[in-house]
């Protein structure tokens, strides 16, 4: 058994199946995990590359969206231009009729990465990202959650989008099957633990194999061994009241300016209701009955 891989083809693009949503659920129920064939065109896919290497290169990435940067592993955000602003990219209708059917009808962007593993990077840490906890604290001891949240249902889904084929000796994603239904314990299974009790699989495949994991699954980028950097996209939906406490001090998380969110069409704007441009800025300017 391994994670699902959906192929798509021209047919989806008009709907997807009830049956393909089903094992899109499904995968992500069981393995916190789904792969895709045939999300984006490649000449996109190579277009998105191009942006991000030139960014890269230049040291635009590093210098204005650095977000961390540890063993050799850099991810940055990135902004909403260029192919990005592609709607066959943000608003590709495959991808949110998924989305819907993971997150319900209202979630937004909460965040566009690129994490570059430059060669010579290290194996990552295992780690889940933005956990929920409920923790409260009492008399200076903090108190887990003492209830099962394993069976919450997804609150926050990224869709890796590698830009270059990944192999085994590259960097790719490592990911502990069926560990995302583990994170929420009141108290999370360790390394070795999670190690023992899950399947790891490498997330590789050629350009144009993408695929989602719940925010809660166990993954971590294994070593770059080649010689050039492995670029990889990180982008970020959830439901519209979370927030990853992870980016508590990214600021803005979705960076698109004002007059690029005017060219968005009506009906996807709400995704980028996280962007500054997005929101309504009160008790800036002199209200014109104010003395
Ligand atoms: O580089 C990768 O493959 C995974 C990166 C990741 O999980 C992270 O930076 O949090």
């Amino acid at each position: 058994m391994s994670i699902a891989t959906v192929e798509f083809s021209k047919k989806d693009a008009r709907r997807l199946s009830a049956q393909t949503l089903r094992r899109v659920r499904a995968g992500m129920e069981r393995d916190g995990a789904v792969a895709f064939g045939n999300l984006f065109p490649i000449a996109l896919l190579k277009k998105l590359r191009s942006e991000v290497l030139r960014r890269h290169d230049s040291g635009e990435l590093r210098e204005k969206g650095l977000v961390r940067d540890i063993g050799g592993r850099y991810a940055a955000v990135l902004p909403f231009e260029g192919p990005f602003l592609n709607p066959k990219f943000y608003a590709n209708p495959i991808l949110h009729e998924m989305l819907g059917a993971l997150l319900g009808s209202s979630y937004c962007i909460g965040s566009l990465e690129t994490v570059i593993a430059m060669p010579g990077a290290g194996r990552q840490h295992q780690h889940i990202d933005g956990p929920i906890r409920f923790e409260r604290f009492v008399r200076g001891k903090k108190r887990a959650f003492p209830g099962d949240l394993s069976d919450l249902p997804p609150y926050a889904v990224t869709l890796c989008v590698p830009l270059c084929g990944v192999d085994e000796d590259n960097g790719p994603t490592a990911i502990w099957r069926g560990s995302h239904r583990a994170a929420l314990r009141a108290r999370p299974p360790g390394e070795a633990r999670v190690a023992r009790d899950y399947p790891v699989e490498r997330m590789i495949g050629p350009l144009g194999r993408s695929f989602f994991f719940d925010y809660r699954v166990f993954h971590g980028g294994m070593p770059n061994h080649a010689r050039e950097p492995r670029p990889v996209l990180m982008f970020v939906f959830t439901r519209s009241w979370f927030r990853d406490p992870n980016l508590a001090d990214v600021y803005p998380r979705v960076v698109i300016a004002r007059r690029n969110l005017k060219r968005i069409p009506d009906r996807h704007r709400a995704l980028f209701m996280l962007a500054p441009a997005s929101r309504r800025a009160l008790w800036r300017k002199k209200h014109p009955l104010s003395v």
